[in-house]
């Protein structure tokens, strides 16, 4: 059997959905000061925490966030702000990254090319020189070619951009990238000049801009070819991609496989937006990057495969090891609807899977092929056995509820973490498309923030933690709790597995004087499976930050790493350590 999807061909574009009411235009006053409208705009879009840094040119900006309803949060540098404002986006619907000109935007550009890539829908507002510092073309501090470079970088990690240099277009101009920023669930980037963000600006008479709809003929007839499809197929699985969560459409496909009894395994990348403990869930699916044999030939082995809001990529699909024919697929996302060798446009993908559920369809014969998925209890007699890679990933399962996020950063972290599994429903998020490195400390703010009542569990590795761990400091200031599991396994290991040299070499740092330097928190240290239940049993019974170093053998990775590391090096070379 082989895989003939191309990779490329399945990256979503964009697309658009009916959002909860846009806000009246007569609920403002004729006129604002630009400032206060735009931050009142964002609030009652739902933005209630911005993340960032300020500088001179932005000054004048930030004075009006304070004024507003939002709460600002000074990160310790940009890059965490863009993954914090992420991660915020994420579960809050929509996010804010407040900075200054090029120093702070170009920072924390890699961010807001992640949260492109993964459609997480985030704003960024940077200030920046005036109208009239404009004039002559001078060389101001921070201008990097001309004063439109910042502006013509985001245009490839945006979906919408605008220079806020016209009063009398301003209002509608940020109505436009904020609405673009909620339908296409992708960044958008406002640019304010400092000279204009106190001026008065009309308000009255913004428009906002109206949903697209599904062709009705276009949409009866994939309904049709997908109905016929469906009613043949005798062992269907739905693979449920990340668009479920990011258009909350979840519940709606819960709902259809219950009635049709149709069992469902997710990807990487939208591991937890269907509850792991629902009877129909088989497990992560991603060809040799799968969570046990089971799911991977389950999936392989259906004769419909129902990708619904997946994204196709080379890591989530095992680095070209997963076999899903097109012939037996169905793919319909935001940005279109693929039938087997075809494809439809202007259909809505809201309303493709809203008809799909209304659908009449006498439910599947289906037999869990894999029932006893909950990690086995850790007994007396293994606590001293030194911990492995494979059992991080078990304890912390025996661990979750439905009050945990689990934030997995890029290295054995999120490979490993394809096998978490709890018995209860505990959240997961990850860059697992986009896969930058530093993402999960500053990210735990941002999931802290936009949701109160998760507690977030970061796991990162010894490198991506000495990038942007210090943000811990951030999270003893606000009195926020995050678990932070470092998996110390003394270097680069992912590379390592794939290529070794002495690149992948960093310094070994005393993780536990971390709580001293930021001024806060708790810190332990575990090297036995038994040291580090202990340290979790504590930790969540803390209402401080929690440090726990696990000290992970060199040479010592997962299943799901060693699997996708030997696929790279079949693919690019390389020699192991
Ligand atoms: C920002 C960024 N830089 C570099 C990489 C390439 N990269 C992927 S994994 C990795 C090593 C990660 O090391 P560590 O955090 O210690 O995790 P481990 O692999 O040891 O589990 C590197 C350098 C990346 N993904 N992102
Ligand atoms: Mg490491």
């Amino acid at each position: 059997m082989k895989n003939d999807y191309a990779i490329a061909d399945y990256l979503p574009r964009s697309g658009f959905i009916r959002n909860r009411a846009s806000p009246s235009p007569d609920s403002f006053p004729a006129t604002m000061p630009l400032g206060e409208f735009l931050f009142e705009y964002l609030y009652r879009r739902g933005v209630r925490h911005s993340f960032g840094i300020p500088g001179d040119f932005a000054l004048p900006t930030f004075a009006w966030l304070e004024k507003s309803k939002i709460r600002s949060i000074t990160m310790t540098h940009e890059p965490a702000a863009g993954f914090a404002a992420d991660a915020y986006s994420r579960i809050n619907g929509i996010g804010l990254v407040c900075v200054t000109y090029c120093v702070g935007g170009l920072n924390v550009l890699n961010a807001i090319a992640g949260a492109y890539a993964e459609k997480s829908p985030l704003v960024v507002v940077s200030g920046a020189p005036g109208r009239k510092d404009r004039e002559k073309d001078p060389l101001l501090h921070h201008k990097v070619k001309t004063f439109e470079t910042q502006r013509r970088v985001y245009d490839e990690v945006t979906v919408a951009s605008t220079v806020l240099l016209d009063e009398q277009r301003a209002a509608s101009e940020i109505v436009r990238c904020v609405e673009a920023c909620l339908r296409q669930k992708r960044p958008v980037y406002i640019e304010v000049p400092h000279d204009i963000v106190d001026r008065e600006i009309p308000v009255n008479g913004i428009s906002v801009p109206v949903p697209e709809v599904s062709d009705p003929h276009t949409l009866e007839a994939a309904l049709a070819e997908t109905l016929a499809l469906i009613r043949a197929a005798r062992r269907p699985v739905i693979l449920a991609g990340v668009e479920l969560a990011r258009y909350r459409t979840a519940g709606l496909v819960l709902r259809m496989a219950e009635r049709m009894n149709i069992p469902i395994a997710a990807d990487l990348l939208s591991k937890s937006a269907i509850p792991e403990n629902h009877r129909l869930y088989l497990g992560v699916y991603g060809g040799a990057m799968s969570s046990d044999e089971q799911v991977r030939k389950y999936v392989e082995s259906a004769d419909l495969v129902l990708m619904l809001g997946t994204f196709i990529t080379d890591m989530s699909m095992g680095f070209y090891t997963a076999k899903l024919e097109r012939r037996r697929t169905i793919l319909a996302t935001s940005e279109r609807v693929a039938i087997q060798y075809h494809r439809y446009e202007s259909i809505q993908f809201r309303d493709f899977l809203e008809s799909l559920g209304r659908m009449k369809i006498e439910p599947k014969r289906f037999k869990h092929p894999n029932p006893h998925v909950v990690p086995l209890p850790l007994k007396k007699t293994e606590c001293s056995d030194p911990l492995t890679m494979l059992d991080v990933f078990r304890i912390l399962s025996l661990h979750l509820n439905e009050g945990c996020c689990v934030i997995a950063d890029i290295g054995d972290s999120i490979f490993g973490a394809v096998g978490i599994r709890s018995e209860r429903q505990a959240q997961f998020i990850a860059p697992a498309y986009y896969m930058s490195m530093g993402f999960a400390v500053p990210a735990s703010i941002g999931v802290a923030l936009a949701a109160k009542k998760l507690r977030p569990y970061v796991l990162v590795g010894d490198g991506a933690f000495q990038m942007t761990g210090v943000e811990v400091s951030t999270a003893v200031r606000l009195g926020i709790k995050p678990i932070i599991i470092i998996l110390n396994n003394d270097g680069y290991g992912t590379m390592r597995n794939i290529s070794d040299g002495c690149f992948n070499t960093i310094t070994q740092w005393n993780y536990r004087k971390i709580c001293e330097l930021v001024g806060g928190g708790r810190s332990f240290i575990a090297s036995t499976k038994g040291a580090f239940d202990d340290a979790l049993s504590h930790a969540q019974k803390s209402d401080r930050v929690c440090i726990i170093e696990l000290k992970i053998p060199r040479n010592d990775v997962s299943d799901q790493l060693a699997r996708i590391a030997r696929e790279v090096r079949k693919v690019r070379g390389g020699k192991k350590s």
